[in-house]
C-alpha cells in the first residue's frame, strides 16, 4: 500500500476490479500468472489496493503510449502523482516531462545517441565483450561454475556505458545502487523502496557530483550534453540533469537486459544452439529476450482529461499502470507468446516502450546485447544452469542478483 495513506478512490462501475498487488514479493518473483489474470480480466482493470487503473494487453499499452497528450508523463511515470506528492528526486527533464519541454531534451539526447554515433562505438563494445566472455570461459575451462551476472551481465555495461559517457572508473558501484533506488521509487513506498532508499544521500551525492562537467571526459556523451548547452540548445542548469538521465537509465536496464537474456538462453538450450549455429542471430535473440523477460516491467501515465479507453471511462488525474511485460506476452499480438523463440520477429514489443518516450538509448542497449550474445555464440558451446538464479526484487526492474552457470567452451 502507498505510504501516502489516502484511501483509494472507489472502484469505477464499468471496469473489472482486481486485488492483485503488482509490487508484492510474490508478484515480482513470478509475475506471469498475474499478468495473465490482468490481461484476461479486461482491456482496462482497476487495482483496488492502490486505486489505479491498469492495462496489460498490447493494444491498450500501445494506445496509452501513443496518446501522450492525454496520458502524460509530467505527473510522474511511477505510482506517485507529482501533482499531489513531492517527487522522490528532482524530475527528469526527459522521462518525467511532456512536449514541448520533453522535445528539447529528447532532441539533444537523440542526437548524442544516434545510430551514426553509436556505430562508432561498435568496435570498442565488441572487443570488450569478446574479452570479458573470454575471461569467463577461461574460468569455466578450469572447471569453475561461473556467475553470469557477476562475471558478465553486471561488469559489461558498467564498463562500456560509463566509459562512453566519459565517467571515471572509480566508484561505479554507485550506479547500480542508484538504479535500484530510482526504479524502486517508481513503485509504492514499500519495503523494497525503503531498503534501497536507506543509502539515498551518499549515492545521490556521488551521482550528482559526477554529472558535473569537470568529471566528464571531453568527447564523451556527458561532455556532448555540455556542448549542447554551449550552443544554447539547453540551459547550463539543465546539462547536469541530462547527464543524470544517462546515469539513471543506462546501467540497471542493460545489466538486467543482459542478465535476462542469459537466463533465457540457459533455460532454452535449443534456442542457444540456433544462436551458436548462426551468431548473426544475436541482435534478434536479444530483442526476443527483451520481449520475453523485459528488464523494465512497468511504467505509469497520468490522465490529463476525462478519457474513454477501450470502453472504460477514466477521469482526469487518474494513474494508469502499463504492464509492458504482460503486453509482451499477449496472445492477441504474438502466436505462442510464452515460447522463447529467437527465430521470431519480436519487433513491436513494449520492452523499450513506444511513442515519443520510447527508449532513446535503445541503439546502445541493442548494441550491448548483440555483441555480448555474439561473443557467447562464438566462444561457448553450451550454457546450462548450475543451480537456481537468485532474484533481486525491484518494483520496476526484473532483476537477477546471481546466476550460477556451467559453460562448455567452444
Ligand atoms: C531519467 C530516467 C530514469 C530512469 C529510467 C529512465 C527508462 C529515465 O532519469 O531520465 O528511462
Amino acid at each position: 500500500m502507498d505510504s501516502v495513506t489516502q484511501p483509494a478512490a472507489a472502484a469505477p462501475a464499468d471496469v473489472p476490479a482486481l486485488d492483485i498487488d503488482p509490487f508484492s514479493a510474490a508478484f515480482l518473483t513470478d509475475p506471469y500468472p498475474d499478468h495473465e489474470r490482468l490481461r484476461e480480466a479486461g482491456p482496462v482493470t482497476w487495482l483496488s489496493r492502490y486505486g489505479i487503473y491498469a492495462v496489460a494487453r498490447h493494444a491498450e499499452v500501445r494506445a496509452v503510449f501513443a496518446d501522450h497528450a492525454t496520458f502524460v508523463s509530467s505527473a510522474g511515470v511511477g505510482l506517485a502523482n507529482f501533482h499531489k506528492e513531492t517527487p522522490f528526486r528532482p524530475k527528469s527533464l526527459i522521462l518525467e516531462a511532456d512536449p514541448p519541454d520533453h522535445t528539447r531534451a529528447r532532441t539533444v539526447l537523440a542526437r548524442i545517441l544516434s545510430p551514426r554515433v553509436v556505430t562508432g562505438l561498435r568496435e570498442t563494445f565488441a572487443a570488450e565483450a569478446e574479452a570479458m566472455v573470454g575471461r569467463m570461459v577461461a574460468r569455466a575451462a578450469a572447471g569453475a561454475v561461473v556467475d553470469g551476472i557477476k562475471e558478465l551481465a553486471e561488469p559489461y555495461p558498467l564498463k562500456v556505458f560509463p566509459d562512453a559517457v566519459g565517467l571515471e572508473a572509480e566508484g561505479r558501484e554507485n550506479l547500480l545502487l542508484y538504479g535500484d533506488m530510482i526504479f524502486n521509487a517508481f513503485g509504492p513506498r514499500n519495503e523494497l523502496f525503503a531498503r534501497a532508499a536507506a543509502k539515498v544521500q551518499p549515492v545521490t551525492a556521488w551521482i550528482m557530483q559526477h554529472c558535473a562537467r569537470d568529471h566528464l571526459r571531453p568527447g564523451g556523451f556527458g561532455d556532448l550534453i555540455y556542448r549542447a548547452a554551449d550552443a544554447g540548445e539547453i540551459s547550463v542548469a539543465e546539462a547536469p540533469m541530462l547527464v543524470r538521465s544517462f546515469l539513471s537509465a543506462g546501467v540497471d536496464t542493460t545489466v538486467n537486459g543482459l542478465g535476462n537474456a542469459l537466463l533465457c538462453l540457459a533455460n532454452h538450450p535449443a534456442e542457444y544452439a540456433k544462436l551458436r549455429a548462426d551468431p548473426g542471430l544475436a541482435r534478434q535473440a536479444f530483442d526476443e529476450a527483451t520481449r520475453f523477460e523485459a528488464a523494465v516491467q512497468t511504467f505509469f501515465r497520468t490522465t490529463s482529461r476525462d478519457v474513454e479507453l477501450a470502453g472504460a471511462r477514466i477521469p482526469a488525474g487518474s494513474k494508469i499502470l502499463m504492464l509492458l511485460a504482460a503486453a509482451n506476452r499477449d496472445h492477441r499480438q504474438w502466436p505462442d507468446p510464452a515460447r522463447f523463440d529467437i527465430g521470431r520477429r519480436a519487433t513491436g514489443h513494449m520492452g523499450f516502450g513506444s511513442g515519443i518516450h520510447a527508449c532513446v538509448g535503445q541503439v546502445v542497449a541493442r548494441l550491448e546485447g548483440e555483441v555480448v550474445l555474439a561473443a557467447l555464440a562464438r566462444q561457448v558451446a553450451t550454457i546450462e544452469p548450475a543451480g537456481e538464479p537468485t532474484r533481486r526484487l525491484n518494483n520496476t526492474i526484473r532483476a537477477i542478483a546471481s546466476m550460477p552457470l556451467r559453460l562448455t567452451p567452444a
